[in-house]
């Protein structure tokens, strides 16, 4: 089985079963996408960053009914912000939402913090793994290459906020450690719509630089 994708019909060995691929949501947090959260505090337009939640809802639907892997990733930091670099909470500072500091929704990207949790709309269910992350990849620092190895799995469908930065790198990331990887571009968004575009586009160079891309609809379409 394979997903129409672009700019290959995805994944490329034709091998995609529920056993051996995972649905990724990353950071589908209220501080990217909510109301009071870091990204609005830097005041950017939360219409971009809330556009997936209805395209990942209806995809992690079907495969939580189709029995797939679902994985969600967090990025926070410690109460203590121990593991916050410090130029990280500087450049944060610079813009208004910083790292650590008091807002709206709780101590901005602070582990336990109510912004920093995921959207109620895609909350996790029991069984379903949540990667905790301090940076933007989501292998840097935590256990996730050991639980996808672990369970056998070799793709890796990625949605989530956002598009240029946190799903990007992560796509590197699973590239680089020989994970097949599709993005999909209505489940995914960004704080610009121009860096959205470009991050998609990047991926089909080269025949597949990082995987392929599809959308959701293309999936909906396929799984059973
Ligand atoms: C950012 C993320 N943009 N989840 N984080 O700082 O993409």
């Amino acid at each position: 089985m394979t997903i129409q994708a672009n700019p290959y019909a995805w994944p490329y060995n034709g091998d995609l079963r529920p056993e051996n691929t995972a649905l990724m949501i990353i950071d589908m947090q209220t501080d990217f996408c909510g109301e009071g959260g870091y990204v609005d505090k830097m005041g950017y337009d939360l219409s971009m960053t809330q556009a997936p939640i209805e395209p990942i809802k209806a995809v992690l639907k079907a495969m939580r009914a189709g029995g797939y892997h679902i994985i969600h990733t967090r990025e926070g930091h410690r109460a203590d912000l121990t593991d916050l670099p410090a130029n990280k909470r500087w450049r944060s500072r610079q813009i208004g939402a910083g790292i650590g500091d008091p807002g709206p929704c709780g101590k901005i990207l602070v582990r336990g913090e109510a912004g920093w949790d995921i959207v109620p709309e895609l909350y996790p269910q029991d069984g379903e793994p949540i990667i905790d992350k301090p940076g933007k990849g989501s292998f840097y620092a935590t256990d996730l290459e050991m639980i996808l190895r672990t369970r056998g799995i070799e793709n890796i469908i990625l949605t989530g906020i956002t598009t240029d930065v946190c799903v990007s790198t992560t796509m590197r990331e699973g590239n680089d450690r020989g994970f097949e990887c599709l993005v999909l571009s209505d489940c995914c968004g960004a704080t610009d719509q121009g860096n959205h575009n470009a991050a998609l586009k990047m991926v089909t160079m080269q025949g597949g630089v990082f995987g392929a891309v599809s959308d959701s609809r293309a999936v909906l379409d396929q799984l059973p």
